[in-house]
């Protein structure tokens, strides 16, 4: 049997080798050269193009490359019974850590203003950031988790909102439909980690911003698919926020023409701010591999019903 890397555009050879590095007897095949079709066990994919799972008989695994499964999940062609996985990894958790930290902290100490006075060559100290700022952290999963309680660490007051509540030490928490309202009224920044699933698609919109205090700041660094961009564009140009991080887009690349290159008050980042490095997570994925073989419960499988 045999695990298969559909990830075009990914350094296939560079995963083919970590993997390799844990268990030479690996058979590792490389997409679109898979060999026999039915001696594929396991895929580990990203970016998979339109039918490539259906080709596979004796699949019993897919594996996100990543943190998410929404690319998985909303595969027309994801045979049933399939498992899926998705990495987990303290890597991952720490680069998102910083990226959001330092997004927050840009925002927060105004260096978005001091850019502007530096191209006045202008010498203009802003008034101190306010007290009572609150940081919102829209999903508390393992990465959403581990950012709120870092921002927590940092000193900054830190909300935390989720489908259902969760306790986390130092983090005030919100939970469902009913407490969206309260959790968006105090949160100055709103940063979203959630999954992506039918219910949260769409929730970054004119509804949710209306509710945030004037000016807050926006970072999504979960999906773009999350965002209504022109709802984004409206409030910021009304005032109702002041600006946005975002590292996450409908499409990727973002094309050339799209307004959130040239807007002033948008920071752009090319979805980078937690990237999956091989190295560190080829351990869990061939142990998922073997795992597989002598039929054992896997490593970090999501439930497919509830979408993460
Ligand atoms: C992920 C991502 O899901 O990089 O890990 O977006």
């Amino acid at each position: 049997m045999a695990l298969l890397l559909l990830m075009p555009g990914r350094d296939t050879h560079d995963w083919k080798s970590k993997l390799l590095a844990k268990d030479p007897d690996l058979d590792v095949r490389i997409w679109p050269d898979v060999g026999k079709a039915d001696e594929i066990l396991m895929t580990v994919v990203w970016n998979q193009p339109p039918g490539a799972l259906k080709k596979f008989k004796n699949l019993r695994c897919v594996a996100s490359l990543g943190a998410g499964v929404d690319h998985i999940l909303a595969d027309p062609d994801l045979p049933a019974g399939v498992a899926v996985t998705r990495i987990v990894d303290e890597q991952l958790n720490r680069m998102m850590a910083e990226y959001v930290t330092l997004a927050v902290l840009h925002h927060y100490r105004q260096f978005d203003r001091y850019e502007q006075h530096k191209q006045r060559a202008e010498w203009k100290p802003e008034p101190p950031p306010n007290r009572g700022f609150h940081v919102g952290v829209m999903g508390l999963g393992v990465i959403g988790g581990h950012v709120a309680q870092k921002l927590s660490e940092f000193g900054f007051s830190v909300l935390g909102w989720a489908r259902s509540r969760k306790s986390l030490p130092g983090i005030r928490s919100f939970a469902g439909d009913a407490e969206l309202g309260a959790f968006a009224s105090l949160s100055n920044i709103l940063v979203c980690l959630l999954p992506l699933t039918p219910q949260t698609r769409g929730i970054l919109n004119q509804g949710l911003f209306s509710m945030l205090p004037r000016g807050a700041y926006v970072v999504n660094v979960a999906r773009g698919e999350h965002l209504v961009e022109e709802d984004l564009l409206a409030a910021i140009g009304s005032g109702q926020l002041s600006g946005a991080c975002l590292d996450v887009f409908r499409q990727e690349p973002l094309p050339p023409e799209h307004p959130f290159w040239r807007h002033p008050k948008i920071m752009v980042t090319p979805h980078i701010a937690s990237v999956t490095q091989p190295e560190n997570v080829a351990a869990q994925i061939v142990e998922n591999y073997r795992r597989l073989l002598q039929e054992k419960p896997l490593l970090h499988q999501v439930d497919i019903r509830r979408g993460y």
